[in-house]
């Protein structure tokens, strides 16, 4: 359910125990994450998890395993949608063939119809949750039986916030972001499961831009399929290996200047594209 300064806590069938994770972990190079199933033996020291099962995914950031749904939290402002950030979560996503949930929040204080109607356009749903908020809470929670469902955005987008609405008696901590350091002040501090709706909801502590560009890389010729609404264009391209990017012939770029891919979303495709690239010379 969490791990927090090297203790885990597992939820067996009547209680949580508090755990150690064996030492070969570590020796392996591995972590017990939130989400994951466990083996746990009682030692004379206390419980120590012994096993960790095989995972189905799981992400670095947030670190948890075992995710089937996954919903981006993203706020009009305080802070202000980041769209390089979002389409690096997006092929975070896609990558683990997680078609992740878009939920928008403070547009109460500032609307952003330019980042919802992009990305409804390309395809993810997007929930304005001030726009009607008992609907949109209703379709949210008609959306976590069965299901691990993750909640990951920026730092005080009002993940733990929205938790808190869905579910009162959760009573998670929230926070004023910090203006003097125009960033949030990770009021969250570990990532930690909750039943929730019949199924499992977890809140994360928030990131920043700078957390992504030390994160997983993904192979540049990978990078466009994981760009949901080039995939219908991919095979179209004059060149075989087009890298979508400047070619002649390419079918990618022809449904942008048909406007049927926005520009935004291909600038920051070659943005990766070439940080990939970038990275593959080096290696
Ligand atoms: N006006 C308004 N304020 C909101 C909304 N959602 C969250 N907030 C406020 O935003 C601040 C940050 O909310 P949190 O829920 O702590 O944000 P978080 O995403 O959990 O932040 P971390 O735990 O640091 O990652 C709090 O002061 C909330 O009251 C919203 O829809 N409208
Ligand atoms: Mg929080
Ligand atoms: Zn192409």
């Amino acid at each position: 359910m969490k791990g927090i300064g090297g203790f885990y806590y597992v939820k067996t069938a009547d209680s949580v125990l508090e755990c150690k994770a064996k030492g070969i972990f570590r020796k392996r190079g591995l972590t017990p994450l939130a989400g994951d199933a466990v083996k746990v033996i009682g030692e004379e020291g206390g419980y120590v998890i012994s096993e960790i099962e095989s995972r189905k995914n799981y992400f670095l950031r947030p670190p948890i395993a075992n995710v089937d749904q996954f919903f981006y939290v993203v706020s009009s402002v305080d802070p202000r949608p980041n769209y390089m950030i979002a389409d690096r979560l997006i092929l975070l996503c896609e990558k683990r063939m997680i078609t992740p949930v878009i939920v928008i929040t403070k547009t109460d204080l500032a609307p952003v119809h330019e980042f919802i109607d992009l990305y409804r356009h390309v395809g993810y749903t997007v929930i304005d949750v001030m726009q009607n908020e008992e609907k949109a809470l209703e379709e949210i929670k008609g959306m976590l039986g069965r299901k691990l469902s993750v909640f990951s955005g920026n730092s005080g987008v009002g993940k733990s916030t929205l938790l808190n609405k869905l579910c009162p008696d959760l009573n998670l901590t929230t926070n004023e972001i910090s203006k003097k350091l125009g960033r949030g002040k990770h009021t969250t501090r570990a990532v930690e499961l909750y039943d929730l709706f019949g199924g499992i909801v977890a809140d994360t502590p928030g990131f920043s831009a700078l957390d992504f560009e030390k994160m997983e890389k993904t192979p540049k010729d990978e990078i466009a399929q994981y760009f949901i609404e080039f995939r219908p264009y991919l095979g179209d391209c004059f060149f075989s290996g087009c890298s979508h990017r400047t070619e002649k012939g390419c079918a990618v770029l022809k449904a942008k200047s048909d406007g049927l891919i926005a520009q935004q979303r291909h600038e920051n495709y070659c943005y990766l594209y070439d940080e990939a690239k970038g990275f593959e010379e080096y290696r």
